[in-house]
């Protein structure tokens, strides 16, 4: 393919954050050590393993509870400038209601890890909530019951208060969407509670204002002395009209306005809420079907102001893109849903080179054609890219070709990005390793480095790509051509 374009004199600035992505629930394991409280993914995969694909769960996954200081070498053998990972809610308290009672030993692995890292300065970069929610909370509704933000808010202070002296790059949520759709307003992520109608609006209400407060209670009582950022992390594909029609045009804005504008609108628009048309269709189609109200909640005004502008940055998780149509590829979905409210289809070319993952194939230009558009329509807004990276099967072996080609190609749509005058300041590869792929268990590995997940000590051995991106790290430019001698790692 053409993906790959020779284009060595672009260079990345040298201040350009270069990284890996990692959450506590796909690597740590010690599901249920040193007082770990239970989370929704290990209540799931107990009771109801069938669930996922094949049968796994995340007990023990890449055990990095214990191997923290083997993946921080793995960081230092790439030379990274950052490491993006995630706080485990239910480690560090184990009863979420009660934010005085502390686990001191899951508290104490996050600073081994953090310290570890700040040693080789490495830049940690630090989600709160990758989809991990204590099960106490679930039991209560989760992101339905309107105390949500309230309970968000006491577990960021915390956060704030013992990590951030060293921590200075904050992420509320990863993935908004996938929490509320897949979670909540379906079934393909815990808690599988599949309430089409309702539930993917509501928990975008609460998810967005427990962000706000975390993102307040940060500016106000930590970042004075911590001087840190706090940003959120949205998954932020790109949707393209299939056609050049007016319908398919507006089919693509729609989409994209319930995939990423529910979510990105009140935080980083000028006006607040939830994106316009959007909500037009949702309250038009809840009436005509005997609701009392719009089955997308309203905001108050207070509400409104507390979130616009709740962001220091922007992180976006970029995979891939699809062609939207107005009439054309749709599928079935349940009336009443959000599938069903925008009442679009879906669309990947052949030709684009597919992943392991279904949803997961190289798009031309992806990066390119997202980041602008986000920028245009937020000006003057930073920029991270919190993940973006490739799957591959069980057994495909270190050699992963299609992985290097999709990286090559990402990074040279990123440099045709920051040309354009983005301001994007880091890119987070997801993943530093093999992990538990939610619903896919360990059937498709995203990792640089694969893990031995049948060996006891979860061994880690560099795959081919991790050479390719440990080289780009170091010479800041994309060498098409760049072969390593053999698969032999050092650090630097
Ligand atoms: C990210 O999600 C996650 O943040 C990370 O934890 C995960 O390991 C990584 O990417 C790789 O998946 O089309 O119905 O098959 C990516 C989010 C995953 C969202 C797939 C859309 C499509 C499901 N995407 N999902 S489907």
């Amino acid at each position: 393919g053409c993906y790959a374009k020779p284009r060595q004199e672009r260079r990345f600035p040298d201040d350009f954050l270069f990284g890996t992505a990692t959450a506590a629930h796909q690597i740590e394991g010690g599901y249920n050590a040193d007082g770990k409280g239970e989370n929704i993914w290990d209540r799931m995969t107990h009771t109801r393993p069938h669930v996922i694909k094949d049968m796994s769960n995340g007990d023990i996954a890449a055990n990095s509870y214990y191997n923290y200081k083997r993946d921080v070498e793995m960081m230092r053998e790439l030379g990274l400038d950052a490491y993006r990972f995630s706080f485990s809610w239910s480690r560090i308290l184990p009863n979420p209601l009660a934010p005085y009672e502390v686990n001191q030993a899951g508290v104490d692995f996050y600073n081994n890890y953090i310290n570890e890292m700040v040693k080789y300065n490495i830049t940690p970069m630090a989600t709160l909530y990758h989809w991990d929610l204590p099960q106490k909370l679930q039991d209560l509704g989760g992101f339905l019951n309107p105390l949500f933000p309230e309970w968000f808010e006491d577990y960021a202070r915390v956060v704030f208060e013992n990590f951030g002296d060293r921590v200075k790059l904050f992420l509320t949520f990863n993935e908004p969407s996938e929490i509320c759709y897949e979670g909540y307003g379906w079934s393909t992520k815990a808690p599988i509670l599949n309430v089409t109608d309702v539930g993917t609006y509501l928990c975008a209400k609460h998810l967005v204002l427990g962000h706000a407060k975390a993102y307040h209670a940060y500016v106000n009582d930590f970042k004075p002395t911590q001087q840190g950022q706090c940003g959120i992390t949205i998954s932020t594909n790109w949707f393209g009209p299939l056609t050049d029609s007016e319908e398919d045009h507006f089919a693509a804005e729609i989409k994209r306005q319930s995939n990423w504008g529910l979510y990105a609108e009140p935080i980083f628009s000028e006006e607040g809420g939830f994106p316009k048309e959007l909500s037009d269709i949702v309250a038009e189609k809840s009436l005509e079907m005997g609701y009392k109200q719009s089955r997308m909640p309203e905001f108050t005004d207070e509400e409104r102001k507390l979130v616009q502008g709740s962001s220091d940055f922007f992180g976006v998780n970029h995979y891939t893109a699809y062609l939207v149509s107005a009439t054309e590829h749709k599928t079935f979905n349940p009336v009443p849903s959000l599938f069903a409210d925008i009442d679009v289809g879906v669309y990947t070319p052949p030709e684009w080179l597919s992943s392991a993952s279904r949803w997961l194939q190289l798009a031309p230009d992806s990066i390119y054609n997202a980041l602008t558009f986000l920028h245009n329509k937020y000006p003057n807004t930073i920029f991270y890219i919190t993940e973006n990276g490739w799957s591959t099967t069980p057994g495909a072996g270190l050699i992963d070709e299609d992985r290097i080609t999709y990286y090559r190609a990402a990074l040279n749509s990123l440099l045709d990005t920051l040309e354009a005058g983005v301001n994007i300041k880091g890119y987070m590869a997801w993943s530093l390793m093999d992990n538990f792929e939610w619903m896919e268990g360990y059937t498709e590995l995203f990792g640089l480095y694969e893990v031995d997940f049948q060996s006891e000590a979860r061994t880690r051995t560099p795959r081919k790509s991790a050479f390719i991106y440990k080289e780009i790290i170091k010479s800041r430019v994309i060498d098409p051509n760049y072969e390593p001698e053999n698969l032999t790692m050092w650090i630097d």
